[in-house]
């Protein structure tokens, strides 16, 4: 049996639920194909958010990281292909406010993905769930693990793979939103459930 690090974040800025905790403690425990998953919840901090990753990573030992973030305001499920060397963006949960910084002084410009992206968003469309491939994980706190996680399998783990999935909001953080496109819970659950059968179908 494998295992998979999931994670999920905290709620940050103005909303005010994360629908990726949720599905992270659900899906702990869960096995799907060959994969024993184990969750995580990280917190929306540019000084720990990374660090917190990596201590999950050298204590649970995965075979795979799937990291989650919401996308407020996308319409669809959007594994990221790329992360990039760059935090900037609006003040985390802790205040902190980087502008134009690197993550890793010593880290290549942009990493890919070592998911199975296109196998991901083949298999959440043929489950009937709106999917495409996303070029870019934005510079906020999501770009900034996924970078973490594929800088260290890079350097020190290059067996396992990483990378990152954006979901929609769900319709509980839409009624507390305003004004947002939403998903059903069960719907979001079942797309990470999808590229999780993706990833254990996957050999290469
Ligand atoms: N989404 C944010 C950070 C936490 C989350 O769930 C992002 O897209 O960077």
């Amino acid at each position: 049996m494998k295992t998979l690090l999931l994670t999920g974040f905290e709620p940050f800025l103005k909303y005010t639920v994360n629908p990726t905790m949720k599905i992270a403690e659900e899906l702990h425990g869960q096995i799907i194909g060959d994969y024993k998953i184990h969750s995580e919840i990280l917190t929306v901090d540019f000084k720990s958010s990374g660090d917190q990753l990596l201590a999950h990573i050298e204590k649970v030992q995965p075979d795979a990281v799937l990291s989650m973030g919401l996308a407020g305001g996308r319409y669809k499920m959007t594994p990221e292909r790329i992360a990039i060397n760059v935090k900037d963006g609006a003040a985390d949960n802790e205040g902190n406010q980087p502008i134009d910084e690197v993550i890793q002084a010593d880290g290549e410009p942009g990493i890919m993905s070592t998911l199975p992206v296109r196998a991901m968003v083949n298999r959440l469309l043929a489950g009937g769930l709106p999917a495409e491939v996303s070029n870019t994980a934005g510079t906020y706190l999501c770009n900034n693990v996924m970078y973490e996680g594929l800088h260290y399998a890079a350097t020190k783990k290059p067996a396992m793979k990483s990378g990152f999935l954006h979901i929609p909001a769900s319709h509980e953080l839409a009624i507390q939103h305003g004004s947002i496109p939403s998903w059903s819970h069960e719907d979001l659950k079942k797309g990470v459930e999808l590229c999780i059968e993706v990833l254990a179908a996957d050999e290469t």
